[in-house]
């Protein structure tokens, strides 16, 4: 029987696990990344596993998403990431350099080999045929150490392309179908591999526009082929002898199989507030815009650029809209700055905004009081932008620079003609934002450099005998991190203080959550289905952690936010029966009786004691031998502590 890419792939790296379907597999990781967002804490956690040089062929720091800087604390952060980078063997993507899955796919992403990076869109490198993974920080830490990368072998997905997009539709587009048709959990246990005829019509950045956000669909990643179209694109950036050819073998196997006829894909948005709520420009009728955004790690190549630029040439964007345009890396802006493109959007009355994250992560350009902003980003999330009312809709960047000139959304197909846009065969290649680590002779001569914002990880205890509190907090369905641990100009720059950062944990659903977690000394959390979808945070489970929660009982749990929590030593119970959800009430006593014996002795059907109303909810505690130790230590770094001893 023959191999899909991704088992290929999988299949040279297990280290640890029996390699069969629903298995918890340990893979071997060839390259790591971090951002400075989930960074300063990884780094805090690889410095406190004590190995002295990373163990990876190749790990990079960058610097994109903390880059507005209000105040000493993200400088602080960079520059600590930068000297621990230095000192540790770790590539440093300097502030100004790009955004970290932009940078990695033109400058160091290699088809065949593993990445994990603590960002939930590092599945762009699915674009160029690796498995990329997002993970939390202290994962990517222990990858950083040697250690492996823990996973589901997971169902795998065939998506099959046929036909060739029209023209003004975009890969946007496309990934916003998969996104209508299998929602914002669809993803959640699968990889989604794409094949088919329809293929080769894209290029690479299209491709990564595509694995990109399929984060979205909750998926463990997306994955292409690599192909002739990898091997120009790396012959561009002068790696071609990075590519090697890597396709599924004919009769393989797949879980599940969908067709897409691209030739069949109109454009579409993606409406407030989630990702999945796609829907076409006649669906959503006459909508006026306030603000476009155009950027982020989804579309910011140097392709997205050129076509915003050729729609923008000439005209003046609407005046009752604002439109900010981010590239997404110092190669892309650097091209666009040469061959006049830069100088068409400036003419146009656009705002460039430096290569980073920026608005997609709220760090500016929050849009007006319940203002429609249309966006090329991957995320919707009620609140991220920093407006609470805004009404963010995630376009293509097509949909969004012709929108920008009408003031309305507006079918880039209106445009009429289009012209062909040409991959470069050429890239503009300049590493001198990238900092090279200190040889390793001289690692020792190299200071950390420590802000006082930095302050170190929260205190743990190996799991108890009995859990006897109250339910701080009880929430609905799709709680997204951006609800647990909210980003923002205000907020990120906490990120390397969870202290400080637990202060506005859960704000967005309940501005009294933290003070009341901390009063109560310990507690647990109710929630629905679908929780801590998004990013890879793990803030979400250490500012928990550091309020006193001892557990999550919910509906279902998104991939990386269920492993963020068992690494933070938080229990994840699901309901055995999804209806007992309505019987538990936020101010609830209740009781885990023996819970620690009960998971030393491999019971997975736990019974949590309602003692407010005397009810027994069975709930279960499915973990594996390796997360079973991890709780039972209370969390992964005491875990990995022990183990290296
Ligand atoms: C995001 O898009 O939400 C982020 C900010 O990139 C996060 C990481 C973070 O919270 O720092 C992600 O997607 O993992
Ligand atoms: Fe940055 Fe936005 Fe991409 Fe997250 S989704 S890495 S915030 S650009």
């Amino acid at each position: 029987m023959g191999l899909t890419l991704t088992e290929k792939i999988l299949k040279a790296h297990v280290v640890d696990g029996e390699f069969v379907k629903g298995n918890e597999i340990g893979i071997k990781i060839d390259q790591t990344l971090t951002q400075d967002a989930t960074g300063t804490m990884a780094y805090l956690e690889f410095e406190a596993i004590g190995v002295p040089r990373v163990k990876t062929e190749r790990s990079v720091a960058y610097i994109d998403h903390n880059t507005l800087q209000s105040g000493f604390e993200n400088a602080d952060d960079h520059r600590f990431i930068g000297s621990v980078a230095k000192k540790h063997g770790i590539y440093f993507s300097r502030p100004g350099n790009g955004i970290c899955h932009q940078v990695h796919l033109e400058r160091f992403g290699i088809p065949g080999k593993t990445l994990i990076g603590s960002d939930s869109h590092t599945p762009t490198g699915g674009g160029i045929g690796m498995i990329a993974i997002g993970a939390g920080g202290l994962d990517v830490a222990v990858a950083m150490g040697g250690g492996a990368y823990y996973i589901t072998y997971p169902k795998i997905v065939k998506v099959n392309l046929t036909g060739k997009l029209s023209p003004w539709v975009a890969a946007k587009d496309v990934i916003l179908e998969v996104l209508k048709r299998m929602s914002v959990k669809g993803g959640v246990g699968k990889v989604i591999e794409y094949c088919g005829e329809g293929v080769k019509t894209l290029t690479v950045p299209e491709r990564a526009t595509i694995t990109n956000m399929g984060a979205e669909l909750g998926a463990t990643t997306s994955i292409f082929p690599s192909d002739e179209t990898t091997l120009e694109f790396l012959k561009a950036q002068d790696r071609a002898d990075a590519w090697t050819e890597l396709k599924a073998d004919d009769d393989a196997v797949y879980d599940e199989e969908i067709n897409i006829d691209l030739s069949a894909i109109v454009p579409m948005a993606a409406c407030p507030h989630s990702p999945d709520n796609v829907k076409t420009v006649e669906e959503i009728g006459k909508l006026k815009v306030d603000q476009v955004c155009i950027g982020s790690c989804t579309n910011s190549s140097f392709m997205d650029m050129m076509k915003v630029a050729y729609i923008l040439k000439g005209k003046t964007v609407d005046p009752s809209v604002s439109l900010a345009i981010a590239p997404g890396s110092k190669q892309v802006l650097n091209m666009i700055a040469s061959n006049g493109a830069l100088a068409t959007m400036i003419d146009a009355g656009a705002r460039i905004l430096e290569s980073a994250c920026g608005p997609c992560i709220g760090m500016g350009q929050s849009p007006n009081s319940g203002g429609v902003s249309l966006r090329t980003f991957n995320r919707n999330f009620e609140g991220r932008s920093g407006t609470k009312d805004g009404q963010i809709y995630l376009v293509s960047p097509e949909m969004a620079a012709v929108s920008a000139l009408t003031g309305y959304l507006t079918d880039p197909r209106e445009l009429g003609d289009m012209p062909k846009f040409e991959m470069p065969r050429q890239f503009t290649i300049n590493d001198n934002m990238v900092e090279p680590p200190a040889p390793e002779a001289d690692m020792d001569s190299v200071e950390i450099l420590r802000g006082p914002n930095i302050k170190p990880y929260p205190e743990t205890a190996p799991l108890v005998d009995n859990i006897e509190c109250k339910v701080s907090l009880k929430v609905g369905d799709n709680i997204t991190t951006d609800h647990i641990m909210p980003a923002g100009a205000k907020i990120l720059p906490l990120r390397s203080n969870i202290p400080a950062i637990s202060q506005h944990c859960f704000t967005v659903c309940d501005e009294e959550f933290p003070r009341r977690a901390k009063n109560l000394g310990k507690s647990i959390i109710v929630g629905g289905s679908n929780y801590g979808q998004g990013s890879s945070r793990e803030h979400a489970a250490l500012a928990p952690l550091y309020l006193g929660i001892k557990a999550v009982v919910v509906k279902s749990f998104a991939r990386i936010h269920r492993a963020n929590l068992i690494n933070a030593g938080i229990l994840p119970l699901t309901f055995v029966n999804e209806a007992d959800y309505d019987k538990i009430d936020q101010g609830d006593e209740i009781a885990l009786e023996n819970v620690r014996a009960d998971i030393e002795a491999g019971k997975t059907e736990l019974t949590l004691i309602d003692k407010t109303k005397g009810a027994k909810i069975p709930v279960l505690c499915e973990l594996t031998g390796r997360t079973k130790d991890i709780i039972l230590a209370g969390g992964l770094l005491d875990y990995t502590r022990e183990s290296l001893k």
